[in-house]
């Protein structure tokens, strides 16, 4: 029945099932989260991380009708050229656009849908959605959140975006029960910064102990996604006054020009980046690329796991 919406690349259906290591990839950091052609160069290179550190790329998006799980390089160029003109597609998006047959880019609530539809348990991206600031007006609290507190998927970010509200995010991923590990760090990441000041539930060094970890959450029966919060690297990340200012500002212009809902997270990230002159493009790119090692990592230790 699933197979109807579901279309595995060869590639990836033969990694399934055989148990070898896999990683999932969202496509809205593709068409939204990042210009042409950077986004396009970046899903192939994190494509490349992951096979060079010994798992199989599946990168996710709409097309046609179905699910793909394993794109094509036309398919990253499309999904890269389209940009914005491409749906950004959340959970509550897949039933129109598949029955529609509209193409859409996968968030990190959608992606995590479709690698848990194929068997996909650790997927990699740059940050996951969060409550935002001023959530107790507006309301506007990410789908990605209610997905990682209900769908078995393991999500390797560099911590919560600061262009959210960190404190608020924390305290709702607390009431639904979703680890949020550090690797190799207390302190919860930021993103474009190592530093947030906040501190994550518990600190973890290496890529088996959070396999094990994953292992026994849904040995238990322990529905939903675990954070795994992998800081930039330090020589890469960007100066933390520096982007307090920035954000502040996007903010400020967000709500002069009454921009909402799913088009709220797209507007921050462009208008972050051209306010630190693209800066904030390059971090993301190599946060990105780090995330993708990590989780390459990860889903070998818990293939290896799953044989024992
Ligand atoms: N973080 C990024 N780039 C992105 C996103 C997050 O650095 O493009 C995307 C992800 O797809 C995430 C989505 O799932 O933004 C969250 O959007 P919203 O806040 O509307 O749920
Ligand atoms: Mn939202």
């Amino acid at each position: 029945m699933i197979e109807k919406y579901l279309d595995l690349h060869s590639e990836v259906k033969h990694a399934i099932a055989n148990n070898l290591a896999v990683v999932a990839l969202e496509s809205t950091i593709i068409s939204h989260g990042m210009p042409y052609p950077q986004n396009k160069e970046t899903a192939l290179q994190v494509e490349e991380i992951i096979r060079n550190n010994g798992a199989v790329p599946a990168t996710i998006a709409l097309i046609n009708g179905k699910i793909k799980v394993g794109l094509s390089i036309d398919e990253i160029d499309y999904l890269g050229k389209s940009g914005s003109k491409i749906v950004k597609a959340s959970r509550r998006d897949l039933p129109y656009l598949l029955s529609q047959k509209i193409d859409g880019a996968t968030t990190v609530a959608s992606t995590m849908i479709a690698a848990n539809l194929a068997g996909i348990r650790v997927f990699a991206t740059g940050g996951i959605g969060g409550v935002h600031r001023g959530a107790s007006q507006t309301f506007d609290i990410s789908a990605d959140l209610q997905e990682l507190a209900n769908t078995n998927v393991a999500v390797v970010c560099a911590g919560i975006k600061a262009i959210l509200d960190l404190e608020l995010t924390l305290e709702y991923l607390e009431t639904y029960g979703v680890p949020v590990l550090g690797y190799q760090t207390n302190e919860l990441p930021a993103f474009y910064t190592q530093k947030s000041g906040f501190n994550v539930n518990y600190k973890m060094d290496n890529a088996k102990a959070i396999a094990q970890l994953l292992k026994t959450k849904w040995n238990l029966g322990l529905k939903g996604g675990v954070i795994i919060a992998n800081p930039i690297p330090k020589d890469k990340q960007l100066d933390y006054e520096c982007m307090t200012d920035a954000i502040e500002e996007a903010l400020i212009q967000e709500k002069q020009l009454a921009i909402k809902g799913k088009e709220s997270t797209p507007f921050l990230l462009s208008k972050v980046k051209e306010l630190t002159g693209g800066s904030s493009l390059q971090a993301n790119i190599e946060l990105v690329y780090n995330n993708a090692k990590l989780a390459a990592e990860i889903a070998r230790a818990y293939a290896t796991l799953k044989k024992l």
